[in-house]
């Protein structure tokens, strides 16, 4: 077996190992972050489960810590409370981004981990099955539940040779990027193997690993070695070791083979994580902003060697350069050992350990800006900033562009980039705070301030689905073009209402309104619809805006799941071409299609009334799925079933 089949079948519930084909996986650890975790701690505590039974699940407070209004901090009262009151542990703001602290501080190799944000597989880089999940989907693991999924196919990525100088971990996921693209991994487990592995330390494996959700991956893996457990030693965890590889001679439905020594350093143009080029081929283009930070490349080693290519030198007077350690151990092991004081030295504008402008959080870049940036996603309008453009990069690339104030290649630089890893890192959890012990849960009062507003619960599936065609978009519409996140927006991730006037706008500013006055209708999209976050709140604006079905040529694996779990119906061409058939404001109807999902069908007829034309179009659901489909939502289901 291969190692993704093992972590697997240790933990299989039901289904058989055949790709394609439902799964369901016990849950050993989950995490959740504060704009998709309120959300998901409503869900939990509308499930009625007192105390979690995973082994250790974590509440981190690591998006919305800007704080231009009550609203975050009442977010932040209510997650460590009602965490408090659970069993959960709380991240508090301040501790880091939740996949660099749970990476040195929580994840154990060969566990499952479920997280409700889509970066969760960084864990994969201690060789944990960690994989990006809706809030709902979470909620249900840490209520003890399992978590259903479509068995993955195992691509076997095999690195070769060694890096040269200059050349960084972010190079190689850029490469996978660029060869497979943005749906190159939709239902696959990227499974790195070969020589190459034993050369790459764990926070260069957990870049890699990070930006395999840019693939459309279910999740990616490296396996547990001696590097694993130097890491889980220098961060005094060594108990948490084990041992884990493919065996010898284990098969992969693909094989990616790449020769790191060939590699360059990369960047990927906006506004996609594939449109990927050489640093050299992009040219000296002159650059705003440089970011160095988010959970894809802000390490202890990624700090050190920015650190060093930034020693003694000058940010170039046109460059605005925003440096945001990963962790709270990070930032203080940098503040230290002098690393820090190197950074502000040339320029640095420092940042608490968060997310912050990777999610548009802060430092939005000026008009028509080129933003360099380190993070994994360069999507339309995500900085903040509409008209700006953004290449994402290693640090290295970025550091030394910095300074030079157009995209530099760093092979120029003449120091020494080689950074040990620590023998001994910095710990100290004092801001990750225990849940009361079992049986105390009574005694914690959760505390709910006025911007948590209820969640929008689906209502049964109607006998005949029938509306106008609201929107049609082209292929690779984002979950940030669905639900757009920014620091104007991120601080209402517990009021769906107010989020539902912005719905779609990033591509058509008047469709919440339309959709208001036309009392809900269909959207009708491309392929690999949905991609990038695990916002629920991409199914639940569109269920507040009354959309009952989204017609499209694919989807994203965990924005259909978000969409089946509110009970909207993702539903696929049979044959693309009805694709163009189909024209914004036409009169679409599914006629008879509750008593067709009853009767267990896959293939449902969309009627076009405005062109009197009929397309084949299809949903395939597992039992687990119909049900959620024909009550309005998995909270509906699972209610159902209690009955
Ligand atoms: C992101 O990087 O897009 C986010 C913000 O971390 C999201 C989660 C969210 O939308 O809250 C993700 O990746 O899932
Ligand atoms: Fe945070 Fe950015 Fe990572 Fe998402 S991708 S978890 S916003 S740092």
């Amino acid at each position: 077996m291969n190692l993704t089949q093992k972590i697997l079948s240790a933990h299989l519930l039901s289904g058989e190992l055949v790709p394609g084909t439902e799964i369901s996986i016990r849950i050993d650890q989950t995490l959740t972050q504060d704009s998709t975790g309120t959300m998901a701690y409503l869900q939990f505590e509308a499930m009625g489960v007192d105390r979690v039974k995973t082994k250790k699940s974590v509440a981190y407070i690591d998006h919305n810590t800007l704080q231009t209004g009550f609203e975050n901090a009442d977010d932040h009262q209510y997650i460590q409370s009602v965490a408090k009151k659970h069993g959960i542990w709380c991240s508090k703001p301040g501790n880091g981004i939740c996949h660099q602290v749970q990476l040195e501080r929580i994840g154990v190799p060969g566990y499952t981990l479920l997280g409700s944000d889509s970066h969760t597989p960084t864990g994969g880089g201690i060789g944990m099955l960690a994989i990006g999940a809706g809030g709902l989907d979470v909620a249900v693991a840490m209520g003890g539940g399992a978590y259903y999924l479509s068995c993955p196919k195992v691509v076997g990525i095999k690195l070769t040779g060694k890096l040269q100088y200059g050349v960084a971990a972010k190079d190689i996921i850029l490469e996978v990027l660029r060869r497979l693209t943005v749906k190159g991994g939709v239902g696959k487990v990227m499974e790195y193997i070969g020589d190459g592995v034993a050369t790459l330390t764990v926070p260069e494996r957990a870049t890699i690993t990070n930006m395999g959700a840019e693939l459309g991956a279910t999740t990616s893996i490296f396996p547990s070695d001696e590097v694993t457990r130097a890491f889980l030693k220098a961060q005094g965890r060594e108990g948490d070791f084990v041992p884990l590889s493919a065996d010898e001679g284990a098969t992969y439905d693909e094989i990616v083979e790449i020769d790191l020594s060939t590699l360059e350093p990369l960047v990927a143009k906006p506004h996609m994580p594939d449109i990927v080029e050489t640093v050299k081929e992009c040219g000296e283009i002159k650059v705003d902003q440089v970011f160095i930070g988010s959970c894809t490349n802000s390490s202890y080693t990624d700090m050190m060697r920015v650190a060093r290519i930034l020693k003694g030198k000058s940010v170039h007077p046109d460059v605005s350069l925003v440096i945001g350690p990963g962790s709270k151990q990070v930032l203080t092991m940098l503040a230290r050992n002098g690393a820090l004081a190197d950074m502000i030295a040339a320029g640095a504008r420092i940042l608490e350990s968060a997310c912050g402008p990777c999610i548009g959080m802060g430092q939005a870049p000026k008009s028509n800006a080129i933003s360099v940036r380190t993070n994994n996603r360069n999507f339309f309008g995500r900085s903040g900033t509409k008209s700006a453009g953004i290449y994402l990069v290693s640090c290295e690339t970025a550091a030394v562009t910095a300074l030079t104030g157009v995209l530099t290649d760093p092979r120029c630089l003449d120091i020494d980039l080689e950074i040990p890893l620590p023998e001994k890192f910095d710990v100290n959890d004092n801001l990750i705070i225990p849940p009361v012990a079992p049986g105390a849960e009574d005694t914690v009062e959760v505390v709910r301030g006025p911007n948590i507003k209820p969640f929008p619960m689906g209502k049964a599936l109607v006998d005949d689905v029938a509306g106008q065609v609201l929107l049609k978009m082209e292929d690779n519409i984002t979950t940030d073009h669905i639900a757009p996140s920014d620091a104007k927006l991120l601080p209402f991730r517990s009021n769906v209402p107010y989020l539902s006037d912005f719905c779609l706008t990033p591509v058509d500013k008047d469709f919440p309104a339309r959709a208001k006055a036309a009392g809900g209708g269909i959207l009708v999209a491309g392929s690999n619809y949905g991609q990038g976050s695990s916002r629920e709140h991409a199914a639940l604006v569109p269920l507040y805006l009354g959309i009952r079905a989204v017609i499209a040529k694919s989807f994203a694996r965990i924005h259909q799941a978000n969409l089946i779990n509110n009970g909207i119906l993702p539903m696929t061409f049979a044959n693309e071409a009805d694709y163009d058939r189909i024209d914004f404001g036409d009169e679409l109807t599914l006629p008879g299609v509750r008593a067709l999902v009853e009767a267990g069908s896959e293939e449902f007829l969309l009627h076009n009334a405005t062109k009197n034309e009929d397309y084949k179009v299809l949903l395939p659901l597992t039992e687990r799925q119909k049900g959620c489909i024909l009550c309005g939502g998995l909270l509906n289901y699972t209610r159902e079933l209690n009955k």
